[in-house]
């Protein structure tokens, strides 16, 4: 399949609206990503093998905030346990559309993964051996997220495995200003221009809010995990495991 080619924000915007996940931004979603996560491919085959091992027979595999579902395909490339379901979520109907055209497509597996629309907060997480919150607690809002990761605790079984990945911050103001100027140059070598990279940052300001690393392992901590541990960085992007 040929990747439409993300221009959201090449052209001058008079006003920049807080970014959302809509039809426009579902359109050309992979290559979004792609140019703009350093290792988001690297990371979705690494959570397929994640997948492949923490997957419990008779069990739920949770993809939360799945966008197109990238997460579930590999999963579901990876699972062998019998009797295993993937559920992936997102509250972007335009993504969930998309997501289900790509699934019908998928003929790789025969794991049975269910699309829904919904806010991941609002559906019950039970019965879990694999939870994914690939780039999505960021867009939580800070005072729910504890409550989120606790519930996901609960929800997975003995031995089950919550993946973690986010975009970071850094208390120490030398480090932010490496780890976010090397992320820019990164966008840049993938084709960014100056003006597409600065009105981004300004479409995310309000809606992704980045945490410390300390304050991502603090809260799984307090949700009970006692295993963590760091499986992925580049720049200011990073993927964490926490098993129960
Ligand atoms: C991937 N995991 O390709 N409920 C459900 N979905 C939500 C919510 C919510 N409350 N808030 C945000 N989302 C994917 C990439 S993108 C990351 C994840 C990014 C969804 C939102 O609609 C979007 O599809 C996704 O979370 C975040 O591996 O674009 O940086």
């Amino acid at each position: 399949m040929t990747k439409k080619q993300d221009a959201i924000y090449a052209a001058p915007l008079n006003e920049i609206i807080d970014f959302q996940f809509d039809e426009r931004v579902a359109a050309v979603f992979p290559d979004m990503i792609q140019r703009s996560v350093p290792g988001y491919g690297m990371m979705i085959s690494t959570i397929g093998i994640l997948a492949g091992r923490y997957a419990q027979a008779d069990s739920r595999c949770y993809d939360l905030g799945c966008s197109l579902g990238a997460v579930s395909l590999a999963m579901r490339q990876r699972i062998s346990q019998p009797g295993c379901e993937i559920i992936a979520i997102d509250n972007s109907a335009a993504m969930i559309e998309r997501g289900r055209d790509l699934l019908a497509r998928d003929t790789t597996s025969t794991i049975p993964v269910t699309m829904v629309c919904a806010d991941l907060q609002e559906i019950s997480i039970e019965n879990a051996s694999v939870v994914v919150l690939n780039f999505t607690l960021q867009f939580i809002p800070l005072t729910e997220r504890l409550t989120l990761i606790k519930r996901i605790y609960r929800g997975l079984k003995p031995g089950g495995i919550l993946i973690l990945s986010e975009k970071i911050a850094f208390e120490k103001q030398a480090r932010q200003q490496f780890h976010v100027e090397l992320h820019h140059d990164f966008k840049r070598a993938n084709g960014y221009s100056d003006l597409e990279v600065s009105q981004k940052r300004t479409a995310l300001e309000k809606v992704l809010i980045p945490e410390t690393l300390d304050c991502h392992q603090q809260r799984l901590q307090a949700a009970g995990f006692v295993f963590t541990d760091i499986w992925f960085q580049c720049f200011n992007f990073v993927s964490l495991v926490a098993i129960k």
